[in-house]
């Protein structure tokens, strides 16, 4: 099945590639000529989603979903969350995302470092949006370590995969847990059993 992944970001089409399997070919808007940057201005994770869906099915009439996510530290009330790609600087530096968020941790030395990753993902076929979620409970690293991955994953410790980081564990680990691999299984289950 065709499917335009409504994403610039080529880590999240890694591991959507991966966790989608050969059944599924995944297009970007790239590939259908479309750069511009798609807007994201809801005030959640489901409202970007959908924006983000209906902003591609709009310009090709395409089957699409999207994937909205990001990163909720307990001790900094949730925050990044929805600003995570932007949490340090416009633009998307992950680099710099980790450094401010170990800073901001620094600031709170006794607090719990609990955190998870969040995602919505939103499936926009001709009879409308469908919704798919998932979340990976972990914690802040105190260091970045591994190199594999994207954004957070130098930092992030999953309770599933305890004692290594994201980006130690490698994606093909990741996927088996993560939000990620949740949300998009769901998703390929109903378009199984639904188309
Ligand atoms: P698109 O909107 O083009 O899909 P994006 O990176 O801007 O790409 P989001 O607005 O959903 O996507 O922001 C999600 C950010 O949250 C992402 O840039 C990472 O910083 C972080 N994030 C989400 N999932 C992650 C994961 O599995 N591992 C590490 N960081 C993740």
């Amino acid at each position: 099945m065709k499917l335009v992944f409504a994403t610039g970001n080529l880590g999240k089409l890694r591991e959507a590639a991966e966790i989608l399997g050969p059944d599924f070919e995944l297009l970007t808007p790239a590939d259908l000529g479309i750069t511009d940057e798609i807007p994201e201005t809801g005030n959640t994770f489901r409202a970007n989603s959908l924006q983000k869906a209906e902003y591609i099915r709009l310009r090709t009439g395409l089957d699409c979903f999207a994937d909205d996510s990001g990163l909720e530290v307990d001790a900094l009330g949730g925050a990044p969350g929805i600003h995570s790609a932007r949490y340090a600087a416009p633009g998307h530096d992950f680099d710099a995302n980790i450094t401010k968020l170990l800073a901001e941790l620094a600031k709170v030395p006794d607090a719990p470092r609990t955190a998870r990753f969040r995602t919505v993902v939103t499936l926009l076929l001709d009879d409308g949006p469908h919704f798919f979620e998932g979340t990976m409970e972990g914690r802040i690293a105190e260091r970045r370590a591994g190199c594999r991955g994207f954004g957070y994953d130098p930092v992030f410790i999953a309770d599933a995969m305890p004692g290594m980081t994201m980006a130690e564990a490698g994606e093909e680990v990741k996927n088996r847990f993560s939000h990620r691999g949740q949300a998009l299984r769901a998703m390929a289950a109903w378009l199984r059993e639904n188309r």
